[in-house]
C-alpha cells in the first residue's frame, strides 16, 4: 500500500539533495529543486518531469496548510461588490488588492528597482495633451479595428501576463472568456499557468489570439511548444519577447517569496552540510523562479532564422525601447510583421523609457517603419484617453497587463470584462469628444505632445550606421 505522509514530513525535503513535491495529492522525490515551480507550472509540464517511479506515497491532505489570506483581509476576505459598481481600473486593483493573496498581488504589482518606469509610463500620457474639434457629428463612433488583417472588435488587447491562476482559479481562460465577449485579442505568457490548449478551447471561431516565446536554453524544449502552438488555429502569430534577456530585480516580488524562508544567514554551518534551503532560490520571488531556463544569448542574426525553421507563423518582436531597434527589426520584414513597444511594464530594467517616448522617438527619426511594420505599444495604461493618445501615434493596438489581472483577481471572468468594458467606454467617450469617428481617422493632429517632446530622446541616433551597415550587407 502506498506511504501516506504528513505535509510537515515532506516540507522537511526542501533541499537540493533532497527535495520532494506534492502533485495532486502524490508525493514524489524530485531530487531537483522543482518545490517553486509546483504553483507557477501549467498542468502536464511537472507531469512531464516527475517519473512514475519517483512516486513514493500519498499525502494526508488533512495536514496540508491552510490557503494564504489576502493582502488586505483583516477577517476573512468578502466577496467583491459587483463588478458594475467599480467606475475605473483604479477601483478595480484596489478591490483586486483585497482578494488575491499576497503572493499574487506581490508578483502582479511588483516592477524593477524603485519602480520608476512602472508609475513613468502612465504619468507620460498625462503630459500629452487633446485637441479636440467641434461642430462635427459624433452620433456614431466604432472602435473596431484589425490586427495583422485580423478584425478585432476593438484595438484594445491582454498582454501577455504570466501566472493568471494566481489571481483567479479560472486564469488564462477567464481572460479569454472575457475577450470573447468584445472581440479582444489575447496574447498568451509562455509562462501562462494553464496550457494554450486549455486557453483556447473555447474560443470563437473569429477570436485572435498570440502566444508570447520566451527562448528557452534548452532550445528544444521551445521547439516542441513551437509545434503544439502550430497545431492550434485560434493562434495567430508569435510574439517574442526580448526585453528581459535576465531577470529585473522586483523587490515586492522577493519579499514575497521570502516568508517562511529563512533569512540570509540565519542557516547554521552544521545545517549546511546537511543540505539546507538555499535561500537565494527561495527567495527569488515569482519572477525569478519563472525566469529559471530562459536564453539570455538571443541575437537577431542568430534567433529570427532559428525561430522560421520552426514556424511559418508572423513574429512580433515585443520589448522594443529605441527608434534604432524598431528599425532593424522593420528590416526583418517580411518574417517580422509588428512590434510591441513595452518595457516590460516596468519590470525589466528601471528607468527605461515608456512606449510613448519610443512611439515619439520612430516618428522623429525613421517614420517609414510604421509602413513595414504593425506597431503596438503597452506600459502604463489607465484611462481610455491614453489608448486614444497611443492610437493618434500611430499605434495600430494597446494592451494592457496588470489591469486585466486585476480584473481577473477582482471578479474573475466578468472583471475583466468590466475592465474592457471601461476602457472601450471611455475611449470611445474620448473619440466623439474628439471629433473623430473611426480608429484609423485618428492622428497626431488631435494631440499635443509639445511637453513630452522635451524628454524624448535627442542624442546621436544610431541610425546612420546601421543604414550603413544594411547596405553594405546587401
Ligand atoms: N511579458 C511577457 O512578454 N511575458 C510574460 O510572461 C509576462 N508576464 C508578466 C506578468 C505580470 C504579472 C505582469 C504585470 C507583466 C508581465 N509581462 C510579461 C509584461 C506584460 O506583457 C506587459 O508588457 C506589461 O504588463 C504592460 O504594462 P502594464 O502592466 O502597466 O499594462
Amino acid at each position: 500500500m502506498a506511504k501516506v505522509f504528513d505535509a510537515a514530513e515532506v516540507a522537511k525535503h526542501n533541499t537540493r539533495e533532497s527535495c520532494w513535491v506534492v502533485l495532486y495529492g502524490k508525493v514524489y522525490d524530485a531530487r531537483m529543486p522543482l518545490r517553486n515551480m509546483i504553483q507557477f507550472t501549467p498542468p502536464g509540464i511537472l507531469e512531464e518531469e516527475l517519473k512514475p517511479e519517483q512516486c513514493i506515497g500519498t499525502v494526508d491532505v488533512g495536514t496540508l496548510p491552510k490557503e494564504e489570506a489576502p493582502v488586505e483581509a483583516q477577517e476573512p476576505a468578502q466577496g467583491p461588490p459587483p463588478m458594475e459598481n467599480l467606475l475605473n481600473l483604479d477601483e478595480i486593483e484596489e478591490v483586486a488588492t483585497k482578494q488575491v493573496t499576497k503572493k499574487a498581488w506581490a508578483y502582479y504589482w511588483s516592477a524593477s528597482d524603485d519602480k520608476f518606469s512602472k508609475k513613468f509610463n502612465n504619468e507620460a500620457y498625462r503630459s500629452i495633451l487633446l485637441r479636440p474639434r467641434v461642430f462635427r457629428d459624433c452620433e456614431r463612433c466604432d472602435f473596431s479595428s484589425t490586427v495583422l488583417g485580423h478584425k478585432l472588435g476593438m484595438p484594445i488587447y491582454v498582454s501577455p501576463a504570466a501566472m493568471a491562476r494566481l489571481g483567479h482559479p479560472a486564469g488564462e481562460a477567464g481572460i479569454a472568456e472575457a475577450c470573447r465577449s468584445f472581440g479582444a485579442m489575447q496574447i498568451i505568457s509562455n509562462n501562462a499557468s494553464m496550457t494554450p490548449e486549455q486557453i483556447v478551447k473555447d474560443a470563437a471561431p473569429d477570436q485572435v489570439f498570440g502566444w508570447q516565446l520566451y527562448v528557452q536554453i534548452e532550445r528544444k524544449k521551445s521547439a516542441a511548444m513551437l509545434a503544439r502552438i502550430n497545431k492550434l488555429k485560434a493562434i495567430k502569430f508569435i510574439v517574442l519577447t526580448l526585453d528581459a534577456p535576465v531577470p529585473g530585480k522586483r523587490e515586492d516580488d522577493e519579499r514575497a517569496g521570502m516568508a517562511g524562508a529563512p533569512a540570509p544567514g540565519a542557516v547554521k554551518e552544521a545545517d549546511r552540510s546537511k543540505g539546507t534551503p538555499d535561500v537565494s532560490e527561495a527567495s527569488g520571488g515569482v519572477g525569478k523562479t519563472l525566469f529559471a531556463g530562459t536564453d539570455p544569448t538571443l541575437t537577431w542574426r542568430e534567433t529570427l532564422p532559428w525561430l522560421a525553421k520552426h514556424t511559418d507563423l508572423p513574429v512580433v518582436l515585443k520589448g522594443l525601447q529605441t527608434h534604432e531597434d524598431a528599425y532593424l527589426a522593420s528590416l526583418h520584414a517580411p518574417q517580422v510583421k509588428g512590434i510591441i513597444l513595452s518595457n516590460h511594464g516596468g519590470r525589466a530594467l528601471d528607468t527605461a523609457p515608456p512606449a510613448v517616448h519610443t512611439l515619439l522617438e520612430i516618428r522623429k527619426y525613421c517614420p517609414e517603419v510604421f509602413d513595414k511594420v504593425e506597431v503596438y505599444v503597452d506600459g502604463g495604461i489607465r484611462r481610455g484617453t491614453d489608448i486614444v493618445k497611443a492610437l493618434c501615434l500611430g499605434a495600430k493596438a494597446v494592451g494592457i497587463g496588470r489591469a486585466a489581472l486585476w480584473g481577473l483577481g477582482a471578479g474573475g471572468v466578468d472583471g475583466v470584462r468590466r475592465v474592457l468594458q471601461i476602457l472601450s467606454d471611455e475611449s470611445q467617450a474620448c473619440m466623439r469628444l474628439l471629433g473623430v469617428e473611426t480608429v484609423d481617422a485618428l492622428g497626431p493632429q488631435y494631440i499635443n505632445t509639445r511637453m513630452t517632446e522635451q524628454q524624448v530622446f535627442d542624442g546621436p541616433s544610431g541610425l546612420e550606421s546601421l543604414r550603413r551597415d544594411f547596405r553594405a550587407r546587401l
